[in-house]
């Protein structure tokens, strides 16, 4: 919380996006038994799953263990979460009178569970627990795409032909994220991040006009409940200046973007988290060890949570992770100047 604050740390904070995933067996284990939305809305099965890498990686964070959809399925639309695609869509939005079918989220009364699941865990764990939402442009898509998708063609042309619609979508869904983000506050989440993962597609002025203002709605919501804040996307290299004035504390940074030029790019007092190429801990121990120290070494002493660019690939060895969380964890900071480890990794 210091570091995602500016304030000086004993040493750089460490999580991983997607760290309760498939890499994980004790997650593969509980999903052999249960779908995801099972998982979701059992407050005990939510739990496991979120403290399983708190207790095997040694991170500084837990997750809580939900997805972005979420929200939507608990006002009525109709999804799944297909396994090995991800969340499929039955009626995607293709009308104006599809905005219709976006009723207000109501967390308590719509997902009692997500909030007993923090409760759980705020309860059972010494680390802060992280509570999310997705963005209203990555909400936006799934929504008109249907699904995944690689170019989000729907719903930049839904953009460009109807922009008022569009933006009363995003309105819409923005109202969704921010009353998800304050339940998980007001169960107990120490810190917030906004996932808008597939921003990254649109031009700086596109996203100027259609996303800043709905994004800066949920920041703005959520200021009076002093909770530090994370916004971040994919592919946000040409964004970052303009994503840096939603209101976030932090901007999680992807791997396309050295530290030192997402600092650059951003309003000076904003924390940067990130951001670690999630393939290279696929590669061997000793480039891990060299591309996780550059990116320590740029992104400098203060103000910095060490994360992956994205999230956790499922081919990942968790023992790769454990071993990168030692190591971020052996750099202290004399007088501001990283020194060398203190722990032999
Ligand atoms: O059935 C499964 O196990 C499938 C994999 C999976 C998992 C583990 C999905 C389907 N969702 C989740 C959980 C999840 N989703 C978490 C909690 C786990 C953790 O971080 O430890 C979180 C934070 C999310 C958030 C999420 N869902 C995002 C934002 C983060 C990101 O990766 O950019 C997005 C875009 C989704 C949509 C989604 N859900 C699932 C998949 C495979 C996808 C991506 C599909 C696509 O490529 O568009």
């Amino acid at each position: 919380m210091r570091a995602l604050r500016g304030l000086p740390v004993e040493h750089t904070p460490v999580w991983f996006m997607r760290q309760a995933g498939r890499s994980l067996s004790e997650y593969r284990a509980v999903r052999a038994r249960a779908n995801l939305f099972e998982i979701v809305r059992s407050p005990a099965l939510a739990a496991e799953v979120t403290i399983a890498p708190v207790t095997r990686l040694g991170v500084d964070a837990a997750i809580l263990f939900s997805d972005i959809t979420v929200p939507l399925a608990a006002v009525g639309i109709e999804l799944e979460i297909v396994p090995g695609v991800g969340p499929v869509i039955a009626q995607p939005f293709r009308e104006p009178a599809d905005l219709g079918r976006l009723r207000s989220f109501e967390p308590e009364r719509d997902a009692p569970y997500v909030g007993d699941t923090v409760r759980l865990l705020v309860h059972e764990l010494e680390v802060p627990v992280i509570g999310f939402a997705g963005g209203p442009f990555t909400l936006a898509s799934y929504l008109i795409e249907g699904g995944p998708s690689k170019t989000h063609a729907r719903t930049r042309a839904l953009m460009y032909s109807h922009p008022d619609l569009f933006r009363d979508l995003l309105a819409a869904l923005a109202g969704i994220a921010l009353a998800s983000l304050r339940a998980q506050a007001l169960a107990g989440a120490s810190a917030l991040q906004l996932f808008d993962s597939w921003v990254g597609v649109l031009d700086p002025g596109s996203y100027s006009r259609n996303v800043l203002p709905a994004t800066v709605s949920i920041f703005d919501g959520l200021r009076d409940l002093d909770v530090p804040t994370v916004y971040f996307g994919v592919g946000t290299g040409e964004l970052l200046g303009r994503m840096g004035t939603a209101g976030s504390d932090a901007v999680g940074i992807d791997w396309r973007v050295p530290m030192e030029a997402a600092r650059a790019r951003l309003p000076s007092g904003l924390a940067v988290q990130g951001n670690l190429d999630p393939v290279v801990c696929l590669a061997p121990w000793d480039v891990v060890r060299e591309r996780a120290l550059r990116v320590l070494r740029q992104a400098g002493p203060a103000g910095h949570v060490f994360n992956l660019g994205h999230g956790v690939l499922p081919e990942t060895d968790p023992e790769t992770l454990r071993r990168l969380v030692d190591l971020v964890h052996g750099y202290g900071y004399g007088q501001g100047h990283l020194t060398e480890p203190l722990v032999r990794s």
